[in-house]
């Protein structure tokens, strides 16, 4: 799907069409389906093969690959007491809440502000929004049994100009947590205040193996999520528990010891656009979701990572705001899948490709110990995909270069590799299907007068849509309307598992317990889910943002 523009930018980032073009033809010909395709051909530096998306003023401007570093976040740090105290009356579940400092009470503290952030060594300086001003936040980290408290406070310019507005929800996506703390939409902070959301860290049911693990928070504000997490507000929030222990030494023989510190990376991928002057650009008025044309890997463009000849565990989130991802490693290699929306698999599974609709997650364990040192390897995006529709179905050989892993040192000293990837890893909680057949509801999602609906109903934040009775296993059918759309679709406080896709057994990837579901083009899927532990107003929506703030999203309220 080569378009007079593409070569434009082509030519403009590489420096020569003809070089461009000619090594785009020859993969383009290969995915034609001729008797004996040669080989895919590395690109050269800085030519992407995937199409211009629609609805951008025009190509980003240009700049070169692998010039700065894979930023990893920090890790956020407790304080000693807030100010003023927090109010443990206004928390549903109070346990273990104390807001005097104790090592199973503690207190955090997040400033949500304007920060300057570099996205390329070739663009300019800008301002963010982030959490504690930085995109990604701080990586926040939970334990089970240690509850805690985080202050949100919103400190965000009143009189804002341009795209997102200074009023946020704070959202901890895939938490098992009260209403009150889990971010709804319609109950945001304007600029100046502050909400404390309390993070039990509970098993749902009070199952082990209902153990959560990759999570990230993010803005929520009903008709603007979309634009405030574009501008930055998002982060990730990691569980551990005994088995998932983020301790590759750990002693415990119970302990999966996965590679752990600075082995166990979070990635997000968060495509961007920006205009000729590098400002970052964006057009919330495109409904049917917004895609950019660079590749924004934990908020810096196609970085580089160096890493040590062992493994590494990498949690990789599709940061949105509308795009699907399918991820290859260039040199061909299979990466062992563990996690799927960052709950880990009952054993892993080799995969050859990652498949990422917006806010699903994966965690994959890659061994570089098999690779000399020098090796070079291109995490590539091979989905193209030109509007926020859907893909076009063509799969790009090469694709875009997103990420490049360096592998530049043998793993000795503090490096040395003590982690395994266990062959059982846990158990999926049991199911009550017997019951969840007694109580099943259906919901189709579609375009509706120009915007996004479900069941025909567009969001009200005020009143629920239907009650669901607190403990009760459900099935739910969760229909894609039709229309060539494809829709992400997200539900809060717990988590499901997938019965069957259009009427047969999911895949094996699609086995575990997932927050998201993608449903592609005309699919229809069977889930189960029950809701534990709280009550109160909760969400469904669809993930591509766009479709979000224009009303793909239902309230639900669990009641006793
Ligand atoms: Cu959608």
């Amino acid at each position: 799907m080569p378009t007079r523009r593409n070569f434009m930018k082509w030519g403009l980032v590489a420096g020569g069409v003809a070089l461009a073009g000619g090594s785009f033809l020859q993969s383009a010909s290969s995915q034609q389906g001729g008797p004996c395709p040669p080989p895919p051909q590395p690109l050269p530096p800085g030519v992407d093969p995937m199409p211009l998306p629609e609805g951008l003023p025009g190509p980003s401007p240009a700049t070169l690959p692998w010039l700065a570093p894979l930023p990893i976040p920090p890790v956020l740090q407790p304080v000693s007491s807030l100010s003023p105290a927090p109010i443990a009356g206004e928390h549903e579940l109070q346990l273990g809440f104390n807001p005097s400092l104790g090592p199973l009470n503690q207190l955090f503290k997040i400033d949500i502000k304007p920060g300057l952030h570099s996205f390329h060594p070739q663009l300019p300086m800008q301002e963010i929004w982030g959490y504690e001003g930085i995109f990604p936040g701080p990586t926040m980290i939970a334990h089970y049994g240690q509850p805690k408290l985080v202050r949100f406070r919103n400190l965000l310019p009143i009189n804002h100009v341009g795209f997102g507005v200074p009023e946020t929800s704070t959202h901890n996506h895939n938490g098992h947590q009260e209403s009150f703390s889990d971010g709804h939409p319609t109950t945001f902070l304007l600029s100046g205040q502050h909400r404390d959301h309390h993070y039990p860290i509970v098993l749902a049911g009070g199952d082990p193996n209902e153990a959560l693990g990759s999570l990230w928070y993010h803005d929520h504000r009903v008709d603007f999520t979309s634009q405030n997490v574009y501008r930055g507000l998002a982060g990730f929030h990691l569980y551990f528990d005994s088995l998932d222990s983020g301790n590759e030494q750990d002693p415990n023989p119970q302990a999966l010891r996965l590679p752990s510190g600075n082995f166990d990376i979070p990635l997000i991928f968060t495509d961007k656009a920006f205009d000729s002057a590098g400002q970052l650009y964006f057009n919330p008025f495109n409904f049917d979701g917004f895609l950019g044309d660079k590749w924004a890997v934990n908020g810096v463009i196609q970085p580089y990572f160096k890493v040590a000849r062992r493994k590494y565990r990498f949690r990789l989130l599709n940061g949105g705001p509308s795009r699907l991802y399918e991820f290859h490693l260039s040199n061909g290699a299979p990466m062992t899948l563990i996690a799927t929306d960052g709950n880990l698999l009952t054993s892993p599974l080799e995969v050859d490709h990652l498949r990422m609709g917006v806010a699903q997650r994966r965690d994959v364990i890659i061994d570089f110990s098999q690779y000399p040192i020098g090796t070079e390897i291109i995490l590539e995006n091979r989905l193209e995909q030109v509007d926020g529709r859907k893909p076009t179905g063509h799969i790009m050989n090469p694709g875009s270069p997103v990420l490049k892993f360096i592998v530049d040192r043998d793993a000795i000293g503090a490096e040395h590799d003590f982690s395994q990837v266990p062959s059982n890893l846990r158990p999926m909680p049991v199911m009550d299907l017997a019951t969840a057949q007694q109580n099943q509801r259906t919901f189709v999602f579609n375009r509706t007068d120009g915007a996004w609906a479900i069941n025909g109903q567009f969001f009200n934040g005020n009143a629920p849509a239907f009650t669901v009775t607190q403990g009760v296993p459900q099935i739910w059918t969760l229909k894609n309307g039709g229309g060539g759309w494809v829709h992400p679709i997200h539900i809060h406080l717990e988590e499901f598992r997938i019965l069957q896709r259009n009427g047969g057994l999911p895949a094996p990837e699609d086995m575990g317990r997932h927050d998201v579901v993608l449903l592609e083009e005309g699919e229809e899927v069977k889930i189960y889910i029950r809701f534990r532990t709280f009550t109160g107003k909760y969400v469904m929506h669809c993930h591509n943002t766009l479709h979000e703030d224009h009303a793909m999203m239902v309230r639900f309220d669990i009641v006793p």
